[in-house]
């Protein structure tokens, strides 16, 4: 062996033990090995072309899923150097590739790589250590430079393969299918990561496209689009203006950016005649979903300028008392975004900000700022004051009212609703609840399931109008009351997860609009008053089948229209020769025949008997109550074979914005909603 060699492999046997924990416990630094982790990879990579462009280096960042499921990132930045280090014989392109952590804090010096992800900024060896291979090229001083990593080691030294006049960095990686519960990138989590980085980044346009063959194809309209391209001038500004687009603001958006020793922080709000409150957090891009100083810092300048200046104006009299927080709170979208150099991230996930200084900085900032507009737009002003007193009228009026739902004990002595299907497990480990929607679906379900450990709950369409109406009202409803009893576990003050009675609960609705409609706002419900529930994880939505194709004897579920087509591409059937059957049948087998319609699909079967013809059957479930409760179980309620979405806690932005186009004040965007997200609502994976 040449001493070359040697020294090369004695390298990668280094860049091997060093990436080993990685491998061998993937979780500790992408958190899951799932979906979510998967797609963790992306951001990993995407993060830091959205430093090179937080840095001033770098405006164009672009997404590729490629056709065979590899993901490249590609960026128009400096390019990450390739030259060795001269102390470490390195160069930056390996560093960053092999050695845990380097990202980050790689040039905190000259490189002017000042502010990063701390979160997610366990850097890019990580991805090549979970990825099968990685191809990095780097434009830089005129010349494309290539080197492969195969499993964290490169395979050969840096190579020359052309020249150009741009820069830039551009990787692509192959995440480990032996790693990852799957490996197929969703597009739509991609995009609304994206969107919302390039909200934060403004002036940075970042480009997606999906290169898979076969997905776009035969959808419905609308729906085939496969390339996106994000870019916001106005940064988080246009988010509020994104989040707002279907409610009706009754002031300006109030927009702050401002540069101060301990953080750089950027602030919009505007205020519309919705009831809920909207305030998204982020610290270096990141999404603080707890929350943490910069929220903190935020309302109390809000509460405290609101406040100055009702009472300076006389909105507020002397024997009046200032409006809280929670009054101040109603109709509020915000989007807060602050840059640090070392952001202390605390909190159960990990995501709440927990820097003391970033408070004090972002509420005199904000004071500043609200006090000033407030003075010089007297319109807005007013009406802000108008919509804050009428909160604050409204707390004092309806506080005897909602108290009987909310107050302590309230909900306590009542017995378990007589709707109620209950399990006779008492063990919440082992229990499930299924919130059914439509009692003959409830039927089913109450006749198919375990009774051991599955209770059901059958919900009446009828919780649905509420159109127009505050979601606490909602809760002196009756199916809701009844829900909020058999979970156990009290609402409001009194919330107490201890005593949940189910650690699964599953919501169960129809594959129709209705259906959609109805888990939205079971989503928002939770998302407003059982947040806890989705944080430990305990929220699943069933995922009944879509599909029941038969031909003969034999019979297969599909859960998605490409499952669907798939099935019938393992079966030989070409694809415009099955058509659904618009109703549901029974019927498993139809043999050709002169009675038979050419509604079903045909194949000829040409072993011995080259006339007889085999019906392809596909029936479409369009609700639960189509299925017999022996398929019920089968399909979707069985833990051995169903398949069901848990609920996260960052879907519920979306849900909640969902919520107030379908239940909110303006018709017309909730009528485009419904017609131009019908299919998507439908199979909405959240
Ligand atoms: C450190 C120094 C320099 C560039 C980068 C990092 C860099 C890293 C990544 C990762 C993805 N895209 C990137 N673009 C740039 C260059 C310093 C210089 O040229 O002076």
């Amino acid at each position: 062996m040449s001493e070359k060699k040697q020294k090369y492999s004695a390298s990668s046997i280094q860049v091997l033990k060093g990436l080993e924990p990685v491998r061998k416990r993937p979780g500790m630094y992408i958190g899951t090995t799932d979906v979510r982790g998967l797609h963790h990879l992306v951001w990993e990579v995407v993060d830091n072309s959205i430093d090179e462009a937080m840095a001033g280096h770098c405006d164009r960042i672009m997404l590729s899923i490629n056709e065979d499921g590899s993901l490249t990132v590609a960026d128009n930045g400096r390019g990450i150097p390739v030259d060795k280090h001269k102390a470490t014989g390195i160069s930056a392109l390996e560093t960053v590739l092999t050695v845990l952590h380097a990202g980050g804090k790689f040039g905190g010096d000259a490189s002017g790589y000042k502010v990063s992800g701390g979160l997610h900024g366990v850097g890019v060896s990580v991805v090549n250590a979970l990825s099968t291979k990685i191809v990095a090229e780097i434009r830089r001083e005129g010349k494309v430079y290539r080197q492969e990593y195969k499993v964290g080691v490169a395979q050969g030294k840096i190579e020359v393969v052309g020249e150009t006049k741009s820069t830039g960095t551009s990787i692509t990686f192959w995440p480990d299918k032996s790693v990852f519960e799957t490996i197929e990138f969703d597009m739509q989590t991609i995009i609304t990561r994206c969107r919302q980085q390039a909200y934060l980044t403004k002036g940075v346009t970042i480009a997606i496209e999906d290169k898979r063959k076969g997905r776009y194809e035969g959808k419905i309209a609308g729906d085939n689009t496969h390339k996106y391209a994000f870019y916001f001038e106005g940064g988080v500004q246009s988010y509020v203006s994104h989040l707002n687009q279907n409610k009706e603001a009754i002031a300006d958006v109030i927009y702050i950016e401002k540069d101060v020793p301990e953080c750089k922080i950027e602030i919009a709000m505007q205020y519309t005649h919705a009831y809920n409150e909207n305030i998204i957090t982020f610290a270096n891009n990141i999404h603080t979903t707890e929350g943490g100083m910069h929220l903190t810092g935020f309302r109390s300048a809000l509460t405290r300028s609101i406040n100055n200046y009702a009472r300076s104006k006389g909105f507020l009299k002397d024997k009046d008392d200032n409006m809280t927080t929670e009054d101040v709170r109603e109709g509020l979208t915000a989007v807060i975004s602050v840059k640090l150099g070392d952001p202390q991230f605390e909190g159960q996930t990990k995501s709440k900000l927990g820097n003391p200084e970033v408070r004090s900085a972002v509420e005199s900032a904000f004071n500043e700022k609200l006090t000033e507009y407030l003075g010089e737009n007297p319109n807005d002003a007013k009406a802000i004051m108008a919509k804050g007193m009428l909160a604050s009228r409204a707390r004092l009026a309806s506080r005897a009212a909602r108290d009987t739902v909310l107050r302590k004990g309230a909900l306590e002595g009542m017995t378990l609703p007589g709707k109620l299907a209950d399990c006779t497990s008492r063990d919440p480990a082992v229990s499930e609840l299924y919130i059914v929607e439509g009692d003959s679906a409830g039927g089913s379900a109450k006749q198919g399931r375990d009774r051991f450990t599955q209770a059901i709950l059958p919900l009446r369409g009828k919780i649905l109008n509420v159109e127009q109406a505050r979601l606490d009202r909602m809760l002196g409803n009756n199916e809701i009351k009844a829900l909020i009893i058999a979970l156990g576990t009290g609402i409001g003050e009194t919330f107490d997860l201890e005593r949940i009675r189910y650690k699964r609960v599953v919501i169960m609705t129809d594959a129709d609009v209705d259906g959609a409609h109805i888990r939205t706002l079971l989503l928002t419900l939770f998302y407003r008053y059982f947040k806890p529930m989705i944080e430990a994880g305990y929220l699943y939505i069933a995922q009944p089948p879509l599909y029941k194709v038969s031909k003969g004897k034999k019979s297969e579920y599909a859960f998605s229209d490409d499952a669907k087509e798939k099935i019938l591409e393992e079966w030989g059937i070409p694809l415009d020769d099955s058509s659904e059957s618009g109703e549901a049948t029974e019927n498993d087998t139809a043999l050709g025949g002169a009675d038979n319609q050419g509604e079903e699909g045909e194949i000829s079967e040409m072993e011995g008997k080259p006339t007889k013809k085999t019906r392809v059957n596909i029936q479409r479930y369009k609700g639960l109550g189509e299925m017999n409760p022996d398929q019920l179980w089968e399909t979707t309620m069985d833990p051995e074979r169903r398949s069901m979405f848990k609920v996260k806690v960052e879907d519920a932005e979306m849900a909640d914005a969902i919520f107030d186009t379908l239940m909110g004040s303006e018709v017309l965007p909730r009528r485009k909603f419904i017609q131009t997200h019908a299919k998507k609502v439908k199979n909405l994976d959240i």
